[in-house]
């Protein structure tokens, strides 16, 4: 592949964009090499300014589910831009997203839109906090929650369970009301809750999907639970990424444990920018201009947005089949990546819940942070660049989650897998595997 006209747009980016990007992991760090820059999409398809193609494993990390340019979220931009972009006012565009929210979500009996999961989990924390009048948080080490201050925190030294900044710019006055716990560890929660009696929430990806993808157990999250009504703190789920994508319903969908709030990104924007958080009423109603937390935004709610949002979520309700299809489809390409993995003699595991993949380049199976870090590797690293050079696009670092699509059919799995064969073949090689 020729990558001359995204080489040249890199540099250019870089002159008046911070790493070139406005997001960091889209710069390719962890596994070098220049990102393409990209032209449009179509379909299953990513074009860049090259003219290469590459079939899409990242769908914008997420949101496109029926892959780039569905007809159908297209033209119900078109038609919502076409009466106006925003009015900073109430639509009935909003009261039907948030309609069909809180009936695929038993757990939700009102929505507040914003304009990212950032957004959503920050006012889901404030919420929380203002609901319950305490301060404190607990996280989980190896989960992503978007990067408001609370939450851009690494585990303080050595069994401390309080966190302090993992980023420059965050006080930390602020973050020694975050306390960190180990993913898939009860008893690490259980030390949170002795250190503060002032938790006034516990936020976890049900299905984590950014240490690459480590499902929590079910016995995890009941306990979980069980410790949040003990203690009267809030139990939130991030389904930013899980929501609509392991199930209709979310990770909620696959496991009987009910959260008080949840924050939702991605697909319910259909690609358009939308986060949301929602829950029980008693804890919403806390929420001005209902109660006395306060919570705001130009943008949320714009109509063009909710459209989007409301085609791709109407689509998904109408056809709840598709998750059967989307779990197969991405069991094939797991299960091939494992059949490679071994005619080639290099460790991989593998996991899937619903539409989600991951994969991980170790020979033990990944229940937290210690276990995804394994995965991080030169053998990652290789398997990217290569891939990417034959047309496969997938996610540019081993702490994130791969997707599959409704234009994601069996004929490009299997192409995919055969490319993964050969690559899996040259790198072990080279191993002396
Ligand atoms: P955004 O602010 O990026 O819309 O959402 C933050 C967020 C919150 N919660 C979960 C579980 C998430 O996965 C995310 C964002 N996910 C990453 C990809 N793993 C976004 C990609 C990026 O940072 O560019």
């Amino acid at each position: 592949m020729v990558h001359d006209k995204s080489i040249a747009a890199f540099a250019e980016a870089q002159r008046y964009i911070p790493g070139g990007v406005d997001s960091p992991v889209r710069a390719f760090k962890s596994v070098g090499g220049t990102p393409p820059f990209i032209d449009r999409g179509e379909g299953p398809y990513l074009y860049d300014i090259d003219g290469n193609s590459y079939i899409d494993y990242v769908q914008s990390w997420g949101p496109l589910i029926f892959g780039h340019c569905d007809p159908d979220i297209e033209e119900a931009v078109i038609t919502t831009a076409k009466k106006g972009l925003s009015f900073g006012a109430p639509t009935v565009l909003e009261t039907e997203l948030a309609r069909e929210i809180v009936e695929l979500f038993e757990s939700v009996d009102k929505v507040r839109f914003v304009n990212s999961g950032t957004e959503a989990v920050m006012s889901a924390i404030r919420l929380a906090r203002g609901a319950t009048g305490r301060d404190d948080i607990v996280k989980f080490v190896g989960c992503y929650h978007g990067h408001s201050d609370s939450l851009l925190v690494q585990a303080g030294s050595g069994a401390a369970t309080f966190g302090t900044p993992s980023s420059p710019g965050v006080p930390a006055d602020l973050t020694r009301h975050t306390l960190l716990a180990e993913y898939n560890d009860l008893e690490s929660v259980r030390r949170c809750f002795e250190a503060s009696d002032g938790i006034a929430c516990v936020i976890v990806e049900p299905i984590a999907g950014n240490m690459g993808l480590v499902p929590a157990k079910e016995e995890f999250l009941f306990g979980l639970r069980e410790l949040c009504d003990a203690h009267g703190a809030l139990l939130i789920f991030d389904e930013v990424m899980s929501g609509f994508r392991a199930s209709l319903r979310g990770a909620q969908g696959l496991v009987s444990v009910r959260p008080d709030l949840v924050t939702f990104g991605k697909v319910i924007g259909g690609g358009m920018p939308v986060g949301a958080f929602g829950g029980r009423s008693e804890v919403m109603a806390q929420l001005s201009p209902e109660g006395p937390v306060y919570q705001a935004g130009t943008l949320s709610g714009n109509p063009v947005a909710m459209a989007a949002g409301l085609a791709s979520v109407r689509k998904l309700k109408s056809h709840p089949d598709l998750y059967a299809t989307f779990e197969a489809r991405a069991r094939r390409l797991m299960e091939g990546f494992r059949e490679a993995a071994a005619a080639a003699g290099l460790p991989l595991v593998t996991e899937v819940r619903g539409s989600m993949f991951g994969f991980f380049f170790t020979d033990e199976p990944v229940r937290d942070f210690e276990g995804a870090k394994r995965g991080d590797n030169p053998i990652f690293k290789a398997f990217h660049r290569r891939m990417l050079e034959r047309g496969v696009y997938l996610a540019c670092s081993s702490y994130e989650t791969g997707f599959v699509s409704t234009v994601i059919d069996d004929a490009l799995i299997d192409e995919t897998v055969a490319h993964a064969g050969a690559v899996m073949g040259e790198i072990a090689r080279e191993r002396g595997a």
